[in-house]
């Protein structure tokens, strides 16, 4: 029963590496839907939204406490979450089937390991079915591969057990019985190592290329921003930030990146519109090359994610560019009924904007490029909206439509217990002590302390660094990008060798100071002061 049980459990994990191998060859090749990102996708809209939650500040810890980058290894733990999810189901399926088997004495084992596949693969399959976005092939032609595999999972369970577990006759008689089953070890020996090649050729073949660089489609994201060879408009500032400060601008690829799903949602931009609907006088439907022929407006913008630790990575500035909201609602007409725009997303995402607010903010703006390219796939292609002062989770990406309504609806993460409003949270951040850069300067020696700082669309008037217990000190501020962007502040410390604490805070441009008091992301934006310990050598 114990070896029963064991065998189960390591086969069932085991075969569904080349199940997880061979579908994602599927997905790269057939175009098929991928199982086990659908599903957990899926399981992320299904489950209640705190547990959600919960799921992702967990595995931000966890990301953080082994110095990882949170921009760039985020999506892929998320990603390998939704993988392992399937070896832990194989385990308990392994074990729970074996186990049943070894009660039945070993009857129909093909039949059983079948009706399991069934029970895991057919669910499976109809979840990606129903969630997919990312599929090329038919629904038929995805289903029928996918229910392959999870039946060719399951007879090789069977065929497992039938070789390691169900045993063969035992001949009679004492010394043929030894032999019999020096035998039989051989032969599963035999079995095991056959079984072990098999297993990690397909897997690592099948990961191999279904992880091959995919060539884009012509002239969709792929194009360099002209981040490089902008020059800034505050070029001519004299603060230069201590070294070690993170760049004013960041490049597009170093932008983090949140969204619902574990894949972007690939839109074709030469067929997208946009549909502006409901209490509209004329409804439209505007392609990318209408809202190009709009007055095109450009803003620097420091988008930050509600889910960013004070000093966390979630946070970047780029140069936006697109055409006001209320420009285009102009043309569409809105009906005296008009109160909001419902924004929907193709990943299911949606949000809702007053009108008078859109009606009164030039700034609202339908962006069509970051950094004077068309916006990457995962930034929100081909369209996305900036709502200033708010934090991401209210400014959706990937827009699929606008709806004019006469009612406020909780966008996406709203119903799921987020701040209804999101406004930014005013923050400062150290990023450096720069002690491998001190320099003389009257008389004395100074270490340069750098960093951010950032009030949403509200500006910074004043930031303020404490070294130890020692007295609140002004740095100087860096004119900002703009308005919307954050703050470079800098402060050359008068030098002492030794462990010091260094703690900042800042005070926004409408004279309010940053909230001292510690408070988690959930469930509108940390607040605390961001200090850093550092050791100063003489
Ligand atoms: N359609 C859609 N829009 C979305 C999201 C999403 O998951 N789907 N995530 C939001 C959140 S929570 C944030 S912080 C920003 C992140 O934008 P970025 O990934 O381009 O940095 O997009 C917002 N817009
Ligand atoms: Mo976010």
């Amino acid at each position: 029963m114990r070896r029963a049980f064991w065998t189960g459990l390591f086969s069932g994990a085991l075969l569904m590496a080349p199940l997880l191998a061979l579908q994602g060859l599927g997905a790269r090749f057939l175009g098929t839907s991928f199982v086990p990102f659908d599903c957990f996708d899926w399981l992320a809209r299904a489950l209640p939204g705190r547990l959600v939650i919960f799921g992702i500040e967990s595995l931000v810890q966890v990301l953080t406490a082994l110095g990882m980058d949170l921009r760039v290894s985020a999506k892929p733990a998320e990603q390998l979450m939704a993988l392992l999810i399937w070896p832990a189901l194989g385990m308990v399926a392994g074990a729970v089937l074996f186990i049943f088997l070894r009660r039945r004495n070993g009857t129909h084992p093909y039949r059983l390991g079948l009706a399991l596949a069934a029970l895991i693969g057919i669910p499976a399959t109809w979840v990606s079915l129903a969630v997919d976005r990312t599929a090329t092939a038919g629904p038929v032609i995805s289903g029928l591969w996918n229910l392959a595999l999870f039946a060719a999972w399951g007879s090789l369970l069977a065929l497992v057990y039938r070789r390691l577990v169900g045993g063969q006759p035992v001949p009679i008689g004492a010394e043929a019985q030894v032999a019999g089953y020096a035998l039989e070890v051989l032969d599963r020996r035999r079995f095991l190592l056959r079984l072990g090649g098999a297993v990690a050729v397909v897997t690592v073949g099948g990961a191999v290329l279904s992880l091959a660089p995919r060539r884009l489609a012509a002239g969709s994201f792929a194009t360099p921003g002209a981040g490089s060879s902008l020059r800034l408009p505050n070029a001519a500032d004299p603060l230069k930030p201590a070294p070690g400060t993170r760049p004013e601008y960041t490049p597009v690829s170093q932008h983090y990146r949140i969204d619902i799903d574990t894949r972007p949602p690939r839109l074709d931009g030469q067929s997208w519109r946009l549909p502006i609907t409901g209490l509209v006088e004329h409804p439209l439907s505007l392609s990318l090359e209408d809202l190009r022929h709009y007055p095109a407006r450009q803003l620097f913008i420091t988008l930050a994610c509600i889910s960013n630790p004070v000093g966390g990575p979630l946070i970047g500035t780029t140069r936006w560019t697109g055409v006001p909201l209320r420009r285009v609602l102009a043309d569409a007409g809105l009906q005296p009924s008009a109160r909001y725009a419902r924004i929907t997303s193709a990943d299911g995402f949606h949000e809702v904007i007053a009108v008078d607010r859109v009606q009164s903010d030039e700034r609202i703006m339908l962006t069509y490029a970051w950094d004077g390219a068309p916006l990457p796939a995962g930034h929100g292609y081909p369209l996305r909206v900036y709502i200033p002062d708010g934090y991401g989770m209210k400014q959706p990406k990937w827009i699929t439509g606008i709806e004019i309504i006469d009612q406020d609806i909780p966008g996406y993460w709203v119903e799921r217990g987020w701040d209804a409003l999101a406004v930014m949270q005013t923050t400062s951040v150290i990023d450096t002590v720069a002690a491998d850069h001190a320099f003389e300067r009257g008389g004395g020696r100074l270490v340069p302390i750098g960093g951010i700082a950032h009030a949403g669309d509200r500006g910074i008037s004043r930031v303020e660094v404490r070294v130890d217990q020692g007295p609140w000190v002004a740095a100087g501020l860096r004119s900002p990008l703009s308005p919307l962007t954050w703050v470079i502040w800098r402060y050359d410390w008068p030098f002492q060798a030794g462990e010091h604490n260094f703690t900042v805070r800042c005070v926004d441009g409408r004279g309010v100071a940053q909230i001292v008091t510690e408070a988690p992301s959930y469930p509108s934006g940390a607040t605390g002061l961001h200090e850093l310990k550092k050791r100063i050598s003489g």
